[in-house]
C-alpha cells in the first residue's frame, strides 16, 4: 500500500516508535501481544476462565491475526470484577486508580503501576506534541481532575512534555477566563463543548475569544465534528486537534491528531492493537473482524499495560481505521460517529447527535448549542424527536422560523428522519461543564 507521508514540523523531536516502519511496528506488536495475552491469562482469573471457555490458549497466538480467536472483554466484565478483580498485580504495586462513573450501577475501576503511569504520560505528551504543543509552553488544563482520567492524565502528559501546567480543572468558567487573560497560556485542554462554553462566556463578558493568547487546543472525551472544529478555530483563532482515549484502555492519549494534517487521530500502535468489528452482529465471532476503512465498533488490546492488561475491549465507539499519514506506521481512526449505546432509533432510522451537530452548524442562523429530546405522546406507539437549538445571538428572533424549517428539511434529507425543531433564545439551554449530555430520553418508563 502506498502511504502519503507528511513530515512533522521540524522543531518536533519524535519518539523513535513514531518514526519506525509498519513492518517494524508489527513485529513489536506481535512480541508485546504474545506477552500480554500470556500475562493476562496467568494473572487475571477472568481471562483464564474466558480463554478456557473459548478453547484458546496464549500459545495459539502465533501471528497478529490470531488475536481474532480470543474472546472479547466488555464493560460488564469489569463491573462484575468490581472493584479490583481485573488487576494483574498485587495492590501495593498499584500506584493509582481511576474510575468511570457510568450511567447505572457500579463504576468501572482501573489501575496503573508506576510504569503504566510513565507510559501514559509519554503517550499523552506525544499526542500534545503532535497537536502543536512544545516544551516550555503554558498549558491551561480544563479537563476535570479526580477519578475521571482526563484531568490527571492530561496533567501528567503536559508535565512530561516539559510544559508549565495550569491545573484549573473543569467548571468555574469565569475564573477560567480570568486566568486565561492573566496567565496568557499558549494551549488549552478541554472537552470541545466546554471550550465552547468558555468562548461563549467570554463573549458575554465583552471579551473577543479570538483575542486571547491561546494558539492550540487539544479536545476530546466526547464526539465532535469538523463543523465544530471550524466553529472553535474561527471563534477562538486557534488550531484545534483531537485526542481520544478511554479509562478501560488507559485514558486520554490512546490516539492523538497531528496539527499539520488534522485528519483524524493516530492510534499509538506501539502500545495498543486496534480492531474494528461489526457492532450489531449478535453472533459475533472470529470472522467478525472488519477490514481497514470499514465502519464498525472499535476494539482495543493493550500491549504494555501491567496493572490492567485489557484483551479485545469492546469500546462501543463507532468509527473505522485509516492508514497513517503524519505518523505513517500508526493507523488513524475516523471521527467517532457516536457510541453504539448512544444511538437513537427513530421509526427504523438510526441517528446520532453528531449528525445533528454537523447539519445544524452549516445553517448560519443556528448556534452549536442544542439538545435532543425523545418523547412518546400518550396513546401513541411511535417515538418523536425534538431538536431544541439556540439561534445565534447575532440573529434576530424573526429568523427562527425559517431556520427551524431548514434544519428540519436537512435532517429529513441527510438522516431520513422526521423531527420537530424548536429554535430557542440564545442562552436558553444548559451549558456544558465537561462531557455534554445531548440526549434527553423523556419517554414514559416501561
Ligand atoms: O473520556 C478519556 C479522555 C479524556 C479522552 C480527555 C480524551 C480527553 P472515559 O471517561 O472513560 O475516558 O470516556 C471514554 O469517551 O469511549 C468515547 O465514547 C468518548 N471519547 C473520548 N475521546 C473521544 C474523542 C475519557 N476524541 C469515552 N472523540 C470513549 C469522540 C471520545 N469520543
Amino acid at each position: 500500500m502506498t502511504q502519503s507521508t507528511v513530515a512533522a514540523p521540524s522543531d518536533a523531536v519524535l519518539d523513535r516508535e513514531e518514526t519506525i516502519s509498519r513492518d517494524e511496528l508489527e513485529a513489536l506488536q506481535l512480541t508485546r501481544l504474545q506477552h500480554t495475552v500470556a500475562y493476562a491469562y496467568d494473572r487475571v482469573p477472568l481471562y483464564k476462565r474466558k480463554f478456557d471457555a473459548a478453547g484458546v490458549h496464549p500459545t495459539d497466538l502465533r501471528e497478529l491475526s490470531d488475536l481474532g480467536k480470543f474472546p472479547f472483554t466488555t464493560k460488564e466484565d469489569l463491573r462484575l470484577e468490581y472493584p479490583f478483580g481485573m488487576f494483574a498485580v498485587p495492590q501495593h504495586e498499584v500506584a493509582r486508580v481511576h474510575a468511570s462513573s457510568g450511567t447505572t450501577g457500579r463504576p468501572t475501576v482501573v489501575g496503573y503501576t508506576k510504569q503504566d503511569l510513565a507510559d501514559w504520560a509519554k503517550l499523552v505528551a506525544r499526542s500534545f506534541r503532535a497537536a502543536g504543543i512544545r516544551p516550555g509552553m503554558k498549558v491551561h488544563n480544563a479537563y476535570g481532575y479526580g477519578l475521571f482520567t482526563g484531568g490527571l492524565g492530561a496533567h501528567a502528559g503536559a508535565e512530561a512534555l516539559g510544559c508549565t501546567v495550569i491545573p484549573i480543572s473543569g467548571g468555574q468558567t469565569e475564573r477560567q477566563i480570568q486566568l486565561i487573560q492573566d496567565f496568557r497560556p499558549d494551549a488549552i485542554l478541554a472537552t470541545p463543548t466546554y471550550l465552547l462554553t468558555i468562548a461563549d462566556a467570554m463573549v458575554q463578558q465583552g471579551i473577543d475569544p479570538a483575542s486571547t493568547s491561546l494558539k492550540y487546543a487539544v479536545l476530546g472525551a466526547e464526539p465532535w465534528t469538523e463543523e465544530m472544529r471550524h466553529e472553535l478555530e474561527v471563534t477562538m483563532n486557534i488550531k484545534a486537534c483531537d485526542i481520544y482515549g478511554l479509562s478501560e484502555v488507559m485514558g486520554p492519549g490512546v490516539a492523538g491528531e497531528a496539527v499539520e494534517t488534522q485528519d483524524g487521530s493516530h492510534i499509538w500502535e506501539d502500545h495498543f492493537r486496534p480492531e474494528i468489528i461489526d457492532a450489531f452482529d449478535p453472533a459475533i465471532g472470529v470472522d467478525s473482524v472488519l477490514g481497514d476503512g470499514e465502519p464498525g465498533e472499535l476494539v482495543f488490546t493493550s500491549l504494555t499495560k501491567e496493572a490492567l492488561p485489557i484483551i479485545r475491549y469492546r469500546t462501543k465507539d463507532l468509527t473505522w481505521l485509516l492508514p497513517g499519514t503524519a505518523r505513517p506506521a500508526h493507523r488513524r481512526m475516523g471521527r467517532i460517529t457516536g457510541r453504539s449505546d448512544d444511538m437513537i432509533s427513530l421509526r427504523g432510522v438510526n441517528l446520532f447527535p453528531s449528525q445533528i451537530e454537523e447539519i445544524a452548524l452549516r445553517i448560519p442562523e443556528l448556534s452549536p448549542h442544542f439538545r435532543l429530546e425523545l418523547t412518546r405522546p400518550a396513546g401513541q406507539r411511535m417515538d418523536e424527536l425534538t431538536v431544541k437549538i439556540e439561534r445565534r445571538a447575532s440573529v434576530p428572533a424573526e429568523a427562527s422560523t425559517s431556520a427551524a424549517q431548514t434544519l428540519r428539511e436537512q435532517i429529513k434529507i441527510h438522516v431520513g428522519s422526521s423531527c420537530t425543531v424548536d429554535v430557542v433564545e440564545p442562552g436558553a439551554l444548559e451549558r456544558s461543564n465537561g462531557k455534554m449530555r445531548r440526549i434527553y430520553d423523556l419517554r414514559p418508563k416501561a
